[in-house]
């Protein structure tokens, strides 16, 4: 990591962009991942750069719905990798989920540096690279999955999606757990659970919560994930948006 001054106003954006300047260095992250950071950013920028009330429930709402799932998957394309490998593979230890690579830009190329990536972070099996699978309705790249990972998987993590995927996902009958900054996005708006929230805050905030819930009973699991309104988390995003919270 660069030194960059830790107490820049911005230092979180900074550490961001650099991280994933990094990813497209190493052949991680696509070009067109600069974009989508970009437009993240853009919408952090307007919350205030913190997690709000309603993203963190939602979530603790996700940790719980990881905790109950029967075969949880955790989706990472370049801009994930880049920016949160090791918290990655720390919440699918604290819930006991698969890795699966699914890029929207796949190449066999980026599919390896990513795995390697990963495993350097200490993922032990990287699903994604076998291809067995597919989602139905979408063209034949970006519907390539392992049959034994988001293929079988109950309950599905996918951040940073690109809507198309995300809908096709839902209409497989996956429990999605969206993370998206932009709360008007269609990923956003066809998850179960949407979280409006920069990855880097989301992911180790998601741990945190599913360590503290490692020994809750699955009826308070439940009522924890019934008690989350996603329609109204994302409401209370854009409002929050709209009122600009602004350092
Ligand atoms: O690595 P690949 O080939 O799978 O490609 C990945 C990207 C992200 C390039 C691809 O999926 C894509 O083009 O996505 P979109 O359609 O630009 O959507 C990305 C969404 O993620 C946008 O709504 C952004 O606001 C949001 N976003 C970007 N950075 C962050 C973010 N959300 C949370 N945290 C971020 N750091």
């Amino acid at each position: 990591e660069i030194d960059l001054p830790e107490d820049h106003p911005r230092y979180q954006s900074l550490l961001t962009r650099h991280r994933i300047e990094a990813g497209v260095d190493k052949g991680i992250t696509s070009k067109q991942g600069l974009i989508a950071e970009g437009r993240g950013e853009a919408f952090d920028y307007l919350l205030g750069e913190q997690t709000i009330e309603s993203a963190d429930a939602a979530e603790r709402a996700a940790a719980a719905q990881l905790l109950l799932a029967e075969q949880p998957v955790l989706s990472v394309n370049g801009n994930v990798a880049a920016l949160v490998a090791p918290e990655i593979v720390d919440l699918a230890a604290a819930v006991d989920a698969d890795i699966e690579i699914n890029l929207f830009n796949r190449t066999p190329k980026r599919m390896e540096a990513i795995a390697t990536h990963l495993r350097e972070h200490g993922a032990e099996d990287v699903k994604g690279l076998t291809a067995d699978g597919r989602i139905p309705n979408l063209s034949h790249e970006r519907a390539k999955v392992d049959a034994d990972g988001i293929g079988s998987a109950d309950v599905v993590v996918v951040p940073l999606e690109d809507g198309d995927r995300a809908e096709a996902l839902a209409a497989m009958g996956k429990t999605e757990i969206v993370i998206d900054l932009n709360p008007l996005s269609r990923s956003a708006q066809t998850a179960a659970i949407p979280i409006v929230d920069n990855i880097i805050r989301a992911v180790p905030n998601m741990t945190d919560h599913a360590r503290d819930l490692q020994s809750a009973d699955r009826e308070t699991l439940e009522a924890i994930v019934d008690a989350f309104d996603g329609a109204a988390a994302l409401s209370d995003a854009e409002a929050a948006i709209r009122a600009g919270e602004l350092d």
